[in-house]
Order: C-alpha cells, then sequence, then structure tokens
C-alpha cells in the first residue's frame, strides 16, 4: 500500500520526508492541501496534534516532522545505528529546527518595521552561523560530501530540505542574499550541489514552490 504523505503545496516541514521517500524509491505519493481543505481535515479530528506533515502507512497516521524522518530513516537504513553518529545526526536535526523557528518568526511578525529589521538580522546572522555549523561538521565527517559518516543519513535530508527550498531555490524571494552568503562557504556549496546531484530526480519532477 503507498505511504501518504499529507502536508501543503510548498516543501516546509515535509519536505525531508518526501526527499527521503524517493531516494529510497519507495511507493509513496504526496496529498497536498489548500487552506480550505486544511481546515476541513483539522476540523476532523483526524490529526492528532492538529498539524501537518502526518504521514500515512497502512491506515495509520503519524505527526510530528522530526518523528517521521527519524521512524523511516530507521526503516530505510538512513538512520546511524552507532550512538554518537545517531547524536550527530539529531543534534544537527535540532539545530535545522531552531533554524527554520527563526525564519518563521521574522517572516511573520506583526509588525512590518520590526519585521524588516527581523529578516535583515535572520540573514546577516543566523544563515552564516548555520553554514558555519555546516562547514564544521564537514570538515570533521570523515567522508566531505556527507554530514554524518560515509553513508546518506537524515541529517543530510534535513539539511537538503531547506537547502533546495530557500538558499539552492531560485524562486525564493532571499535567494540571491543567500548565494553571496553562500559563496563564502565553498566546501557548504559544492555539499549542496552534491546533495542537488543526488537527489536530482525527486528536485527535477518536484512541483516548484517559493518555499
Ligand atoms: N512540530 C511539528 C510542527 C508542524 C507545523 O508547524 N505544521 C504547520 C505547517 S508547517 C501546520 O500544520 N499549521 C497549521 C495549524 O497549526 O493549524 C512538526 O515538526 O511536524
Amino acid at each position: 500500500m503507498s505511504i501518504k504523505v499529507h502536508y501543503f503545496e510548498g516543501y516546509g516541514k515535509a519536505e525531508a520526508i518526501r526527499m527521503l521517500l524517493a531516494h529510497a524509491k519507495a511507493d509513496w505519493e504526496s496529498v497536498n492541501y489548500d487552506d480550505e481543505q486544511f481546515k476541513a481535515l483539522k476540523e476532523s479530528g483526524k490529526l492528532e496534534f492538529g498539524q501537518v506533515p502526518v504521514l500515512e502507512r497502512e491506515g495509520k497516521l503519524y505527526s510530528q516532522s522530526q518523528a517521521i524522518l527519524r521512524g523511516l530513516g530507521i526503516a530505510h537504513g538512513y538512520y546511524p545505528s552507532d550512538p554518537y553518529h545517531a547524536y550527530l545526526a539529531d543534534s544537527m536535526l535540532d539545530y535545522l529546527s531552531d533554524f527554520s523557528s527563526a525564519r518563521v518568526k521574522a517572516l511573520y511578525y506583526h509588525d512590518p518595521e520590526a519585521k524588516e529589521k527581523m529578516i535583515a538580522d535572520f540573514i546577516a546572522k543566523n544563515v552564516p552561523a548555520l553554514f558555519e555549523a555546516i562547514q564544521k561538521r564537514l570538515e570533521e565527517n570523515s567522508c566531505p560530501d556527507k554530514l554524518v559518516g560515509e553513508k546518506l543519513t537524515i541529517a543530510d535530508f534535513g539539511v537538503a530540505s531547506i537547502s533546495f527550498s530557500q538558499f539552492m531555490n531560485k524562486q525564493n524571494v532571499y535567494y540571491e542574499q543567500y548565494q553571496e552568503i553562500l559563496s563564502k562557504y565553498p566546501k557548504v556549496l559544492d555539499y549542496f550541489n552534491g546533495l542537488g546531484e543526488v537527489l536530482k530526480e525527486h528536485l527535477e519532477t518536484r512541483k516548484p514552490s517559493p518555499y
């Protein structure tokens, strides 16, 4: 039976899950909702935490993007069995989650003037800090094109989902600014390009979105 990923049209919190399923060549499909359809889904009471993404498999619904990604990672061989490597993968995903929360907080801030400053600060501080952190992990890893060990892990899917939704996504409104910062981190850019090759098929067939 096909796995269903329930989410909105955009990449957002579902994209790492979609990338993993695509790379694993699993039997899966996206079920995307517009605002009205999501309202109906939420009101149906089927969503455990009232949010998406939700993964549907054999009639069971799974919530919380990180938990879903980890479970799929274990099922498809993308979760490290070594405890230290598992820590490395999980800590990077937690950091990416903090990064995304800061971005969303800035983008949806209620006061327009403060919002502009928050976005500028996010781009000037949080983005280079993320690239620094990724670069350090790549330099410390045995393999320069993976974050943890020598095999693709859920940490790579987490980074790829943000990278190809934001920094490497020409449709994203901050693309030029991100690229300018990225040009100062050639190892990170090489790593993103490598992920782009690994996920080529999915990236070329997914529906374009600005985020
Ligand atoms: N911690 C959750 C957060 C999920 C989340 O924030 N989902 C948003 C979309 S990105 C949502 O469903 N928003 C609609 C709502 O809360 O009513 C996860 O990682 O899955």
